[in-house]
């Protein structure tokens, strides 16, 4: 891989990739545990993904409307938070980082969810982020049907690695985004070819892109480190129907001594490979130093989304007031208010008349009851709708 040539045609995006490489190889190195490699490979991606794309504001971790973006391959934490930290959230202190998976710091080894604003699932275990993904993509295309595109229309974004997609639970997470044509599901393969125990192929040879076709996905095959490719990957990948998978060939660990070899998954914490990999980059600053044009070049990216953020809040205030109480419950995840007395109402009835049925038929009675008043509940059935009666008569 020719970094110079990378640093000389894209300069700014460059150094603003290194922050997170740089930033990375510090706190693996200064708790002596972790995985360089992934957010190393990953950089550019997430680089031009956060600055050309994502729609955040990191003054406002909860705006509703936000894009979600999901670290599937939860071992590259470190990409989380170094984006987290440089774009300017606030609890994502530098501290923080450098107390990276020390007890009590909120950089735990995997991202939690509720340690950190910006973590919008806990991940590490591989498979569970892109499965929790779909459900994302899923509720969101829930959530516009039901309060249309001015409050709701958002893109989810994952990161998955070749652990994640070989494990079973994302062969049924993908068939179920293809079914269902999520379009606004993006994921990121992190197609790297190396896993803990060496190359992919010791354990896989599934054919990734003819999978996800198979199931319906749109696939888009680019250089993971080529800023223009990246852009113009996810610019189309946000105009398809289908949800869309972009397998991004990157080198793990890259510019690092341990480069394409399955020694840059895990801790790279040589100071000499450290201080060569940094001058390969041509980054000069000391340990957690990140320029502060850097720095500022990347909290600009952190507030670019104020004035959609602003122009979202301006619109739900148009709404009315029932319809924000609406919007605001259902965000909240809270009950809503009829369920208590329909509730009640239920018990009272079968508790005085004591009918005889069978289990899955008084299951199918209580659906019938809660769903009208829980339009937001989401069920279904494994291929068994008429044996286990999931399917009420509000339902279509
Ligand atoms: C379900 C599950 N099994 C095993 C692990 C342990 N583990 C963490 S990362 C990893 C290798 C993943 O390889 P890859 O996704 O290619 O990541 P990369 O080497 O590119 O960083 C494994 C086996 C885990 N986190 N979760």
């Amino acid at each position: 891989m020719d970094l110079n040539a990378l640093r000389t045609n894209h300069p700014d995006h460059w150094s603003k990739a290194t922050a997170i490489r740089a930033l990375t190889l510090d706190a693996v190195a200064a708790a002596n545990s972790g995985h360089s490699g992934m957010p190393m490979g990953m950089a550019d991606v997430a680089t031009v993904l956060f600055e050309k794309h994502l729609k955040f504001d990191a003054s406002a971790p909860h705006w509703p409307d936000r894009d979600r973006f999901i670290l599937s391959a939860g071992h590259g934490s470190m990409l989380l938070y170094s984006l987290l930290h440089l774009t300017g959230y606030a609890d994502m202190t530098l501290e923080q980082v450098k107390n990276f998976r020390q007890s009590g710091a909120i950089t735990a080894g995997h991202p939690e969810f509720g340690h950190a604003t910006g973590i919008e699932t806990t991940t590490g275990p591989l498979g569970q982020g892109i499965a929790n993904a779909v459900g994302f993509a899923m509720a969101e295309h829930i959530l516009r049907a039901k309060f249309r595109r001015k409050l709701v229309d958002h893109h989810t974004y994952v990161i998955a690695g070749d652990g994640c997609l070989m494990e079973g639970v994302s062969q049924e997470a993908i068939t179920i985004a293809g079914r269902h044509q999520l379009g606004k599901l993006i994921v990121f393969w992190d197609n790297n070819n190396i896993t803990i125990d060496g190359p992919v192929t010791l354990a896989d040879t599934t054919d990734q892109p003819q999978r996800f076709k198979s199931a319906g996905w749109a696939v888009i095959e680019i250089d993971g480190h080529n800023p223009e490719e990246i852009d113009a990957a996810i610019t189309k990948a946000k105009s398809q129907k289908k949800p869309t998978m972009i397998a991004c060939k990157t080198h793990i660990a890259l510019g690092h001594a341990a480069q394409d070899t399955s020694k840059g998954h895990g801790a790279l914490t040589d100071k000499d490979q450290m201080a060569a990999a940094k001058a390969a980059y041509g980054w000069t600053t000391g340990p957690f130093e990140v320029p502060s044009d850097v720095k500022s070049a990347w909290e600009a990216i952190g507030a670019q989304g104020q004035t959609a953020r602003s122009e979202w809040e301006g619109r739900l205030a148009e709404m009315s007031e029932n319809r924000q109480r609406q919007f605001n419950r259902v965000m909240a995840g809270e009950p809503a208010k009829r369920i208590g007395a329909t509730v009640r109402a239920f018990k009272k009835e079968v508790s005085e008349t004591l009918p005889k049925m069978a289990t899955r038929a008084a299951s199918e009675k209580a659906l019938a009851v809660l769903n009208p008043v829980v339009s937001e509940s989401v069920g279904g059935s494994a291929d068994l709708t008429g044996s286990n009666n999931t399917k009420t008569d509000d339902l279509g």
